[in-house]
């Protein structure tokens, strides 16, 4: 499949549009791009979209992932190297169906890759595979991450050298599920159906230095409002669903996701990488597709969101990365992104 610079399409609802930026590649299809600089070089961990044949629904069956390829690029706007195959699922011991969104980072020498798959009992938990390069290939190791459950894992590594998972998705991404502390087998398909209480909240664990361990149980990340109320469960437009970052700028931690169902990706500004964070506003309308997830990176004094849509395919679940400027206003706001022209 191509994709031609500038091409219009049709949306969801029938409009023409031109798309802000074109797909990175288009050869396989790519998702839930997670972005790092590894010495100077851009690494893009996606998730790699197959069509399985599996119908659409709201428990995400037909995201019925089976490997991931590294991305890489020298810059921003050069060339997109397809690195491979670095993880097959049937090279993570515990694994049953459905590699999802993964992340990466760097300590002394050895690249850790962080992955959410269900299990065979078909829960999701998080794994972690080591390599010596970027690109992999990677080592899984033979358990999930102990205490880790659910999706989307983002890690950051502090200034301090402190490093923390963020993970969770509500929904298909089963976090409700895990309200007792226990897995639920039976339990909601979407979330804690308390619609005033306060919502499900991301977790963020402390990695130990091992990068492979938690140290200590998984807390809440809290998102409050203007007068530092928790966003309630039935605040759709502005309450966490999935697809975390973390991003550092200006002293500022701002901790950035998607609402899921209303499509919109949204951020919220704390003093700690652990919270709480106030919830500040939308920063990128909706894509094309049903899923919005994003990651932020800086490389030579600019800020850029690598984030998927539909664009190659016009199908949910066959997504292409893309990545365009991301702009912090003076006042510490970040300006509003519209994925169209
Ligand atoms: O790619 C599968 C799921 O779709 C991800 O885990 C979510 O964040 C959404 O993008």
């Amino acid at each position: 499949k191509t994709a031609n610079a500038g091409d219009s399409t049709k949306t969801d609802t029938g409009k023409k549009v031109k798309y802000l930026s074109e797909p990175l590649i288009s050869s396989i299809y790519t998702a839930d791009p997670s972005a790092h600089v590894f010495n100077g070089k851009i690494y893009i961990y996606p998730s790699h979209d197959i069509d399985a044949g599996i119908p659409e629904n709201d428990n995400g069956d037909h995201f019925a992932m089976k490997d991931y390829h590294i991305l890489s690029m020298d810059s921003i706007g050069g060339k997109v190297t397809d690195n491979g195959v670095a993880l097959d699922i049937k090279d993570i011991p515990w694994a049953g169906r459905q590699l999802w969104a993964p992340d990466a980072a760097y300590k002394n020498g050895t690249y850790y890759l962080y992955f959410p798959v269900k299990d065979k009992k078909d829960v999701f938990h998080i794994g972690v595979a080591t390599s010596a390069s970027p690109v992999g290939p990677f080592k899984a190791e033979p358990e999930p991450i102990a205490g880790s459950y659910s999706i989307d894992p983002a890690v950051f590594t502090d200034t301090d050298g402190k490093t923390y998972m963020y993970f969770g998705g509500i929904w298909g991404g089963q976090l409700q599920r895990w309200i007792s502390g226990k897995y639920e087998t039976d339990g909601s398909k979407t979330d804690s159906k308390q619609e005033n209480a306060p919502a499900i909240s991301c977790k963020v664990a402390l990695l130990k230095p091992d990068m492979k361990t938690f140290d200590g149980v998984a807390k809440d990340v809290v998102i409050v409002d203007s007068l530092g109320k928790p966003l309630l469960t039935k605040d759709h437009d502005r309450r966490f669903f999935e697809g975390s970052w973390m991003h550092k700028y200006n002293g500022k931690y701002y901790f950035t996701y998607s609402t899921g169902d209303t499509h919109l990706l949204c951020y919220a500004i704390g003093d700690s990488p652990l919270g709480p964070f106030t919830y500040k506003g939308v920063f990128m309308k909706p894509v094309q597709g049903w899923t919005t997830h994003h990651s932020i990176i800086e490389i030579k004094g600019k800020w850029y969101i690598f984030y998927h849509d539909t664009q190659l395919s016009g199908k949910t679940h066959l997504r292409n990365v893309k990545v365009t400027e991301l702009l912090h206003n003076a006042d510490g706001s970040i300006k509003l992104i519209d994925p169209f022209l």
